[in-house]
């Protein structure tokens, strides 16, 4: 089969932006190239945000945003219900942009999206129920309450795997608490951030006067534009997507300004499997955990211990879906992988495998498969089958290698499920519930994510979202993660006619 030719690719992207909304010189003959990782054509040349529009973008957002702290949170709220409903009706498209520009199969394409409209939602309710207490006080006829006032403007910096999603997680919850938002989308995937501005200005049109001009920002271009956000005075929070060592860069710069992270960085998630576990359900959890999206989440299954017991029959299941799965081309029906997002990830898969070959392991798969010539990189997801848990294995690789390893007792699978510097996600597969119970316990699993009878990817966005140790500690999507976007006051009212004060001081002048 001939390679597909490059401009079939491209004027399909070029047709989907144009129905998004995309005015076509911001993706014509710029110096950053986009490129579908499905061929690796190249699908348009964007043109870059400089320095100083990037600055400009900054003090636009701070001014948008001392006006639109002023509007009622329902109101905001009704922006976010608009953006969701052009999320909506723009599904389809906008779910295959992502699938041409990251190389997700169609169905987790039209995923990312809905998780998109889901927060949306999530965040229109939450506009009516952004409350704080009432507290007790020590003083006679004083009242003590805590205020919750809009932050600022938020920077949000996002990863290539979840190229849409993540901004939604911020910027729904971010707007609805009075706050505007400054976007750094990944350089490998801006067209798909170009469309979700275009639907979010679709929305602000809509919605009219009250959405203040550059009320959410987008930034496009490499590293240098990140460095702006996180260095900026005028941005009180950064919410950060992406590797450990990314976060190491931001963490200590926001920490140096007083400003506060919500890093979400490296994952390296394990599932225990215990001897009462159905079988069926595990290797299928298996599956996708390990081997969709490519190995290419945060939340992807990376470690799987299983019980001594069940090993041969669960591994000859899961064996059975590596083999068969099937990997392509991620537009086709029947296709689970799709290919990795570069040339640097089928390197450094490679290189992973290497170092777990030298150290005795047993691999199964890992080899490129030739499906739409050189410049895509499509591999049979791997197995590695390694005794120990070796410095390779304790690392985040972010491509499709499973680490599988035996143990006896279960006090052996957590202390290695936890063994690790990261700390996002976890799973535990069992039907014996004092071995569920103790791996959500504080002595079980050390990660931000515990579940039990499903895999360690593939959240909701009702719950909160984040991890541990190097994954960064920060914490995004549902639950309380908005208090993170807004600014707390303590605040003590007397209506009385004396002035007692506090821990009984007297001070009579
Ligand atoms: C990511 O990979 O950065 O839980 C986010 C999941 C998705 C989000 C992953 N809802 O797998």
């Amino acid at each position: 089969m001939s390679p597909e030719p490059s401009e079939v690719i491209a004027n399909e992207a070029k047709a989907l932006l144009d129905r998004l909304g995309v005015v076509p010189s911001a993706f014509a003959d710029g110096g950053l190239p986009a490129r579908s990782p499905i061929t690796g054509a190249l699908l348009a040349s964007l043109r870059e945000t400089s320095t100083d529009e990037a600055n400009a973008a900054i003090g636009q957002a701070r001014a948008a945003f001392l006006e639109w702290r002023n509007v009622p949170a329902p109101r905001r709220g009704e922006l976010v219900r608009l953006l969701g409903e052009e999320l909506r009706s723009a599904k389809v498209d906008l779910a295959r942009m992502v699938t041409l520009e990251t190389g997700k199969i169609v169905s987790e394409g039209l995923g990312e999206v809905q998780e998109m409209i889901d927060i949306c939602e999530y965040a229109m309710g939450l506009s009516r129920q952004l409350s704080g207490l009432t507290l007790t006080t020590e003083r006679r006829r004083h009242r003590m309450m805590e205020t919750w006032h809009p932050l600022g403007p938020v920077g949000v910096i996002s990863a290539f795997n979840f190229p849409v999603a993540v901004w939604s997680w911020n910027a729904a919850i971010a707007l609805v608490c009075g706050d505007s938002v400054i976007w750094k989308p990944s350089e490998k995937t801006p067209l798909t951030a170009l469309a979700v501005q275009a639907l979010f200005e679709r929305a602000a049109a809509r919605f009219g006067a009250d959405a203040p001009a550059g009320l959410c920002a987008l930034l496009i271009g490499g590293r240098e534009l990140g460095e702006i956000l996180v260095s900026d005075p005028r941005v009180p929070l950064v919410s950060a997507t992406g590797s450990t060592a990314m976060g190491r860069a931001v963490g200590p710069r926001l920490a140096a300004r007083f400003a506060r992270g919500i890093l979400e960085l490296g994952g390296n998630n394990a599932a225990i499997i215990a001897p009462s576990a159905d079988l069926d359900l595990a290797y299928r959890a298996i599956a996708f955990a390990a081997m969709g999206t490519a190995g290419q989440r945060c939340t992807s299954l990376r470690r799987l211990f299983v019980h001594t017991d069940i090993y041969d029959a669960l591994m000859t299941r899961v064996k059975s879906a590596y083999t068969s799965v099937v990997v392509g081309d991620p537009r086709r029906d029947g296709v689970l992988v799709g290919p990795l997002i570069d040339a640097a990830a089928f390197g450094a898969m490679q290189a992973a495998l290497d170092a777990a070959r030298a150290s005795g392991a047993a691999i199964t798969g890992g080899e490129r498969i030739s499906v739409a010539g050189d410049d895509a990189y499509y591999v049979r997801p791997a197995l590695v089958e390694i005794d120990v848990q070796t410095e390779g294995v304790r690392r985040e690789t972010f491509a499709p290698i499973l680490y599988v390893m035996r143990y006896s007792t279960l006090d052996e699978a957590i202390h290695l499920q936890n063994d690790v510097p990261q700390g996002l996600s976890s799973s535990i597969f069992t039907l014996n519930m004092r071995e569920a119970e103790t791996f959500l316990s504080a002595e079980g699993s050390d990660c931000g994510v515990a579940n039990v009878n499903i895999g360690p990817s593939g959240a909701e966005i009702g719950g909160a979202f984040g991890g541990e140790k190097e994954t960064g500690g920060g914490r995004e999507a549902g639950s309380d993660s908005w208090k993170a976007y807004m600014r707390r006051a303590t605040n003590t009212l007397n209506y009385g006619t004396d002035l007692p004060l506090a821990q009984g001081v007297e001070f009579d002048v």
